[in-house]
Parts: structure tokens; C-alpha cells; sequence
């Protein structure tokens, strides 16, 4: 297919743009075929990019520059058309300024490439919640990424018709090539940090990434348009596009009900999602790890997982810690930047064995030891990058929910935040409202591990809703976005069908500094309270922090000890107190007169009832 075959004016014309910008060599229409998929393959294998993996069929591991290996943050930007509408949380810059800069950049940039124009489906193709975006592309190895992440080809444009609306998303790895060069087993990128762009244009609904190859901050449905833009129509078409996970979960009588969950990076999100429950009779099942969008639909909210397939974190997954992700990479996959073992397959620390073998080949290409256990280097280079991923068709996943793909989405009974907190915040909490659970959401945050990143370890990262990276605009208006979305429920009458809000913490810590609860699989437990709360089961006590669990509603599992149960799920009344101060003083106070009221009330009246 080519630019002329085009059948929507308003795409045929930015592509023409684009192309006549960034002078490729060639322009290649993506029709999300096997073919494509294998030839682009062969193409990234062909330049020394993709190493074909002996022991899992059809796999293939990329290692990519030391300079390109995770989400860049401070060069992610929210041009809006005020610092003020982007707010506190986001980079900002003028977006007539950015657009001229990035042009100057973009002016030749795929010369001696191929530019691909991949047209993808956030969500089932043609599902009233689903979403289209056109991403434009100098890299092959975006392209495969993008056909086993979302829908990608004919069937897209088909639905887009000659004027459907779609999210424009121009991406270009910076590197082009001179007549005769080729990529030669390097990495392309721009290797220097302050000169990769990850641009979002909310006015306008359009992305522009430049100077990345890797992850998110160049596979542009996931992070960019399914929840950067895609908060900001929502906010705009009255709906939610959360950093969620969608879990089906069914009790021993058979029957189902749909949960959405929010956690900051690092704390077992795609875990929870795909958990294998430890309490008999107990069924987990995926519908999505990171990623739901939710529409109201005669009062009860419908969620679709966006994605069509996991980008996961590879290191910590093991049989153990997630088996059911350990199944869904078995074929079919991409692996970036993990070990290479001496038999042809991937490995990087805590999958659960040792490396095989004498030697392997680390992230970065070179021969090491084989380590003789899986565990994290105390000192020393891991063998894979701790942001190494996988990307794996959702549907190979064992305990994907059939109706996983259904483009109506699934209703959801319940909300779940968390974070990873040593101390005060209980193993689960109910709010007490709808809008005392847009409260715990917006103070859901996580204890910094490391030193490193310039605040004190364990002082608390606040990540309200799990949210700071990805939302498109300023978090005040998304906080109120969200009051105003239950208000209207409730005003409608279907205050009932809101879902219900719970705040989980799997990683309290005793005074010797070990963890209380098991988490993984025992995590059942939890889930299995929250689903009687759903039915109205009387399994609560209210407390002046929300409804927690009565002293025998969750069963406590092997290893904890009666009063370390009743310790995980009491008021820390003395904690509680630290943490409304640090809320107002510290968290609150960053969004000024963006930060409604209605927060503020919350606030107090918890503060109240503790005295
Ligand atoms: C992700 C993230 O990659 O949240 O999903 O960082
Ligand atoms: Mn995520």
C-alpha cells in the first residue's frame, strides 16, 4: 500500500507531511500481516539488532545502547499551551517552541531509511471505548513491538474510514544513515539523554517522540497516547484512562466480578494482575497488566484493556513470583536487554535458576560467569538490565479471561490502590465514599529504596492513582475529574454502581525490618475480602481511616502469626497523623488552587476522627 492509497484525506496529507519532512528512502503503509512481522524481523536480525533465540521458537533478544534503556522522564513533555494547564507534576514548554525545535530535528532524519506508518487500535478494533492512533516510524524494531502490543493494519484504517479521528504519533530513533551504512549490530538512537524528546501536544492530540528507540518512549500507544493523551480526552469526553490493571476474579460459587488497580511502578503490578490464589476454590484470571480505559454505560462503568499484549519487567519474574507471565514467553516473544545464555535463551536475575552454562552474555554484550544463583549482584553489574522487558502476546498468557477482547469491556465492582509502604498504611482499607477513595488514590505513593535518587530512602514518593508519569495534564483537574465523574453518578441515581475503593500496602515491615505479609498468591486473601465488600458482607469495622477487615475476616496465611495479623490490619492512629501532616504540607500544598476542596475535607475529617 502506498501514500496514495490512502483513503483519509486529513492522514494521507500528515503522512505526505511527514515524509517530505523527514526524507526516508522509502514509505511502507503497515498492514499488521505475518508477513510484515517476519520480514521486519528478518531486516532487524539482518542488521545485527535481533539475535534469533535457540531455545524459545520465533523469540528474538535486543540489547540496546547504554544511554537508551528505560522511560526518560525529564525529557517527557506536557505542551500545553500554558506551564499552568500541564501543572506541577509535568515537564512544560511552549508548544509553538517545541514544535519548531523538534521540526529542525525531525528535518532529514530518516534519510537512508524506511519510514513506516503503522495505523493501531488502542482496544478491540472498532469497540465504542477504543481508540485509533497512526504512529510513524523509522524503526523495525517499533514495528514488531507495535504488532504484538496493539491492533495494528487494514482492519484499523477500515474503521477509520475517510474522517474518523485519530492520534497522530511521529517517532524517529535520530540516526540516519549514509548511502551504504548500515546499523551494524549498534543499537541506533540519540545517545545523548538531553537531546531525546518525548513530546504530547494535548490541545491537538498529538505525540512526538525523537531520539529513542526504547520502550515507552518510542511504542507510542502505550504510555504516550493510551494514557499521556488519552487522560486528557477523557477529561475532555468525560471518561477514565487509568494506569490500571484489569482483574477477573471468581469465588468458589462461580461468581465473577471485575477489579481495576492502580500501583506505582515496582510493586508487583502485572504480579497481582495474573495472581495464582492461594485460597482454595479462588480464580484469577487477566484481562490487563497496566493499562484500562472506562466508560459509564447506564450508570455502571465498563472497562477495556487497550493493549493487546505485555511489556513487562523482566528481572524478579520467575515461576514463583508470576508463572503465568513465565508461560506467555515461552514463543512469540521479543526480550530487550536481557542475558544471553551459552544454549541460545534468555536469563537475568531472580528467574528463578542459576544461568546454565559457564558463561553468558550480559545486557550490554559481554561475556561474563555464569552467576552461580539468581540473585541480585551485591556488588557489581547485574547480567540484565533491571529495566530489561519482555513483550508478550496477551493471548498466550494461561489465565487470560475469555472475554479478554470483548469490545464492550467488563463492569467493575472495584478500585484498588496501593503502594509499597514499611509502615502505617494497612494491609487493605475501604473508603468510606466515593470521594474518600479519590483521596486515598491521590495519596497512594511508595518508600524510595535507593539513595540514589536524591531523596532520603525511605521518605515517601507520592504517585497519586499511579499516575505522575502519565497524566496529560494538571493532576488537580485530574482529581477533579474524577470527583466530578462519581458526583454525576451519584446525582443519577447510580451511586450504587460506583465501584468500590480500596488502598492495599503488601509490604509493611516489622521492627527488624522483615516483611509481614507474604504477598504473591496470599494476595487471594485480601482480594477475596474486598470481593464480599463488593456483595455488602458484613466482614468490616469502620474505622476513622475507612472500613478495614474484622479481626477474623481475613484468614491469616502460614507463617503469620495472630498478632502480626491484627497488627497489619489496625489504625497506626500515631502514623496517621505524620502522614495528614505530610499530605497537607508536603503533597497537597505542590498543586495550589488546583487542588479541590473536596481533598482538603477528606483531609480534615480524618484528622478529626483520629484526635
Ligand atoms: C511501565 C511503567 O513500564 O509503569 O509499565 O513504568
Ligand atoms: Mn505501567
Amino acid at each position: 500500500m502506498k501514500i496514495d492509497d490512502l483513503k483519509h484525506a486529513k492522514l494521507k496529507e500528515w503522512v505526505q507531511w511527514a515524509a517530505d519532512l523527514m526524507t526516508p528512502n522509502e514509505v511502507v503503509i503497515c498492514d499488521g500481516s505475518k508477513e510484515e512481522y517476519d520480514s521486519s524481523i528478518k531486516a532487524l536480525v539482518d542488521a545485527g539488532l535481533g539475535i534469533p533465540l535457540k531455545k524459545r521458537p520465533n523469540s528474538y533478544l535486543f540489547r540496546s545502547d547504554p544511554s537508551d534503556v528505560a522511560r526518560a522522564e525529564s525529557r517527557t513533555f506536557i505542551a500545553a499551551k500554558n506551564k499552568d494547564e500541564a501543572g506541577p507534576t509535568n515537564n512544560w514548554i511552549d508548544p509553538v517552541e517545541l514544535k519548531k525545535t523538534m521540526t529542525d530535528l525531525y528535518r532529514g532524519c530518516m534519510k537512508g531509511r524506511i519510514m513506516y506508518v503503522i495505523p493501531f487500535s488502542m482496544g478491540p478494533v472498532g469497540s465504542d471505548i477504543a481508540k485509533i492512533g497512526v504512529e510513524i516510524t523509522d524503526s523495525a524494531y517499533v514495528v514488531v513491538n507495535m504488532h504484538i502490543m496493539t491492533r495494528v493494519g487494514k482492519k484499523v484504517l477500515d474503521v477509520l474510514g475517510t474522517d474518523g479521528f485519530f492520534v497522530p504519533c511521529i517517532h524517529s530513533i535520530a540516526k540516519p544513515l549514509q548511502p551504504g551504512e548500515s546499523d551494524g549490530g549498534k543499537w541506533p538512537c540519540e545517545p545523548d539523554v538531553n537531546k531525546k524528546y518525548i513530546s504530547h501536544f494535548p490541545d491537538t492530540y498529538e505525540i512526538w517522540s525523537y531520539g529513542s528507540g526504547y520502550g515507552g518512549n518510542a511504542l507510542l500507544g502505550k504510555k504516550c497516547l493510551a494514557l499521556r493523551i488519552a487522560s486528557v480526552l477523557a477529561r475532555d469526553e468525560g471518561w477514565l484512562a487509568e494506569h490500571m490493571l484489569i482483574l477477573k476474579l471468581t469465588n468458589p460459587d462461580g461468581k465473577v466480578k471485575y477489579m481495576a488497580g492502580a500501583l506505582p511502578s515496582a510493586c508487583g503490578k502485572t504480579n497481582l494482575a495474573m495472581l495464582v490464589p492461594t485460597l482454595p476454590g479462588w480464580k484469577v484470571e487477566v484481562i490487563g497488566d497496566d493499562i484500562a480505559w472506562m466508560k459509564f454505560k447506564n450508570g455502571q462503568l465498563y472497562a477495556i484493556n487497550p493493549e493487546a499484549g505485555f511489556f513487562g519487567v523482566a528481572p524478579g519474574t520467575s515461576e514463583q513470583s508470576n508463572y503465568n507471565a513465565m508461560q506467555s514467553i515461552k514463543e512469540n516473544c521479543i526480550f530487550s536487554n536481557c542475558g544471553l545464555t551459552d544454549d541460545g535463551d534468555i536469563w537475568w536475575e531472580q528467574i528463578g535458576y542459576p544461568a546454565p552454562g559457564k558463561t553468558v552474555i550480559d545486557w550490554k554484550g559481554n561475556e561474563r560467569p555464569s552467576p552461580q544463583t539468581d540473585k541480585v549482584p551485591k556488588e557489581g553489574e547485574p547480567i540484565a538490565h533491571v529495566n530489561a522487558r519482555f513483550t508478550a502476546p496477551a493471548k498466550q498468557c494461561p489465565c487470560i479471561a475469555s472475554e479478554w477482547e470483548d469490545p464492550a469491556g467488563v463492569p467493575i465492582s472495584a478500585f484498588l490502590f496501593g503502594g509499597r509502604r514499611a509502615s502505617t498504611i494497612p494491609l487493605i482499607n475501604q473508603s468510606k465514599s466515593w470521594i474518600h477513595g479519590v483521596f486515598m488514590g491521590s495519596i497512594t505513593g511508595s518508600e524510595i529504596t535507593a539513595a540514589a535518587l536524591d531523596l532520603k530512602a525511605g521518605s515517601v514518593r507520592r504517585d497519586p492513582f499511579a499516575m505522575v508519569p502519565f497524566c496529560g495534564y494538571n493532576m488537580g483537574d485530574y482529581f477533579a475529574h474524577w470527583i466530578k465523574l462519581g458526583k454525576k453518578a451519584e446525582a443519577e441515581g447510580n451511586g450504587d454502581k460506583l465501584p468500590k475503593i480500596f488502598f492495599c500496602n503488601w509490604f509493611r515491615k516489622d521492627a527488624d525490618g522483615h516483611f509481614m505479609w507474604p504477598g504473591f498468591g496470599e494476595n487471594s486473601r485480601v482480594l477475596s475480602w474486598m470481593f464480599d465488600r463488593c456483595d455488602g458482607k458484613d466482614n468490616a469495622v469502620e474505622t476513622a481511616i475507612g472500613f478495614l477487615p474484622k479481626p477474623d475476616a481475613i484468614t491469616a496465611p502460614e507463617g503469620v502469626k495472630p498478632e502480626v495479623m491484627a497488627e497489619l490490619i489496625k489504625v497506626d492512629t500515631a502514623g496517621w497523623k505524620e502522614e495528614i501532616s505530610s499530605i497537607r504540607d508536603e503533597h497537597y500544598a505542590k498543586f495550589g488552587d488546583r487542588l479541590p476542596k473536596e481533598l482538603y475535607d477528606e483531609l480534615d475529617k480524618i484528622e478529626k476522627a483520629l484526635a
